[in-house]
């Protein structure tokens, strides 16, 4: 790394959840660039920071954790993903605050706040239902999108004095959000004080992130990376609930990002909202059974991710040379990890489309593969798609539907497959 890489990354050698120093490292990717630090044309030309991308096991309480911690404001200031590109995540959206509004009986008068409210998608939708909501997002460039959306915006880090100021100037929240933002916390243990402080006596807190086991089982790689700091199983949440004062009261797995769970805590003292305890003894005998709480689970990710990358190589490098032109569909995070971790470039993909205005013009961090927008695949026609965004591929391929008598669809996860 160069002085003005390490000045940003620390190497942590205590677990995050329990303290313990019994980390081990299974998985280490090498350094690579920050997944959503595309480029513009002049930047380019520029040396890029990268970091070193290591998962570790905590031999005490099993939590799994990037050993590299990268400074927060190198990722989250400027930030260019939003929710809103895609229709699947705007359901799921739509359907945490529905359920979440008749379940826990929320009022005009209740308050539901999101941690890492983005562009307000989610919010939008409570707004909807009719409660009053607020989002905190550090990132500046979404405060003006959250806000023409009609969304009330901190943008600012959430910590224990934001909590604090949030309850002074406004009021206790009956429901607090976060999705995904959980696996981007550095300091759980603050940041669930901070969520207990703001909350209601009988409020409920929903996490919602993509689930360990998921990743796991299909080798979802490209979804580890430097703003992923967590990959969660039960076990390490049932600490961290206990740590700050939370319960665990349900736990429901969702079909979202290859896999995420969400989670429902409320404090521990509540004695509203039944716990759902066969769930919970569910989730940890299937978690028990799949053998995630021991080191030697983890040990042969990285092979099995070797031979995917093996395969992949091999298909897109015979259709080259058959002299087939491919393109990369989406430009999402995980897709700066699979194309910098594979060397995919310009010698194997043309260039990527993707539908987010932010996005198009620039270039994927790494590998400098230009973005377009989607409507560019009907003008150039091109052979195969390497759907890039394989979490919306059904969306993807449906909504495209006439490029079939273009071309192919190629998936690179959970299984290569051509469509
Ligand atoms: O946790 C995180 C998740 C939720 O979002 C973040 N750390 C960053 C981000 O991850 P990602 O960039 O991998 O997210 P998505 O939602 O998988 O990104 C999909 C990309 O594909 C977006 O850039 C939009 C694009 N897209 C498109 O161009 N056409 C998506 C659809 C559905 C489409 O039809």
């Amino acid at each position: 790394m160069t002085q003005s890489e390490v000045k940003h990354v620390k190497k942590i050698d205590r677990c995050r959840i329990c303290g313990s120093s019994r980390l081990e490292d299974f998985f280490d990717m090498g350094n690579l660039p920050l997944p959503n630090a595309f480029l513009t044309k002049e930047d380019v030309q520029k040396p890029e920071k990268r970091f070193p991308l290591v998962v570790c096991f905590c031999h005490d309480c099993t939590f799994v954790q990037l050993r590299y911690i990268v400074e927060p404001d190198q990722m989250f200031k400027h930030y260019l993903y939003i929710p809103s590109g895609s229709q699947i995540r705007i359901q799921n959206f739509n359907e945490i605050a529905f359920t979440a509004h008749r379940r826990f009986h929320l009022q005009s008068d209740s308050l539901v706040i999101d941690i890492g409210s983005n562009d307000g998608s989610l919010l939008s939708c409570f707004q909807t239902l009719g409660v009053q909501v607020l989002g905190v997002d550090p990132a500046e460039n979404l405060k003006v999108a959250a806000e023409l959306k009609g969304i009330p915006t901190l943008s600012e880090y959430f910590t224990q004095e934001l909590a604090q100021d949030i309850v002074n100037t406004y009021k206790k929240a009956a429901l607090v959000t976060t999705t995904n933002v959980f696996a981007h916390i550095e300091h759980l243990l603050d940041s669930m004080r901070a969520i207990y402080a703001i909350l209601d006596e009988d409020g409920v807190f929903i996490s919602q992130f993509p689930y360990l086991l998921d990743l796991l089982r299909d080798q979802l790689f490209d979804t580890i990376y430097h703003e992923h700091m967590s990959y969660y199983s039960l076990n390490p949440l049932l600490l961290l609930a206990e740590r700050t004062g939370f319960k665990i009261f349900d736990i429901q797995h969702v079909p979202l990002d290859g896999g995420s769970i969400r989670v429902f805590w409320k404090k521990k003292e509540s004695h509203k909202w039944k716990i759902e305890q066969e769930t919970i003894d569910q989730f940890r005998a299937i978690e028990e059974r799949e053998k995630l709480y021991t080191i030697d689970t983890y040990k042969d990710f990285g092979a099995r991710v070797q031979r995917t990358k093996e395969e992949l190589l091999q298909l897109l490098g015979e259709l080259k040379q058959d002299g087939k032109r491919i393109v990369g569909y989406g430009a999402p995070a995980k897709g700066t990890i699979l194309l910098n971790y594979f060397h995919i470039d310009k010698r194997l993909l043309d260039y990527v489309v993707d539908s987010t205005v932010y996005k198009q013009g620039l270039y994927f961090p790494g590998v400098h593969l230009e973005i377009f927008p989607e409507s560019k695949i009907y003008e150039d026609r091109p052979e195969y798609l390497l759907i890039l965004a394989w979490n919306f591929a059904t969306e993807i391929i449906e909504k495209n539907k006439r490029y079939q008598a273009i071309g192919k669809f190629i998936l690179p996860s959970p299984e290569i497959a051509t469509v």
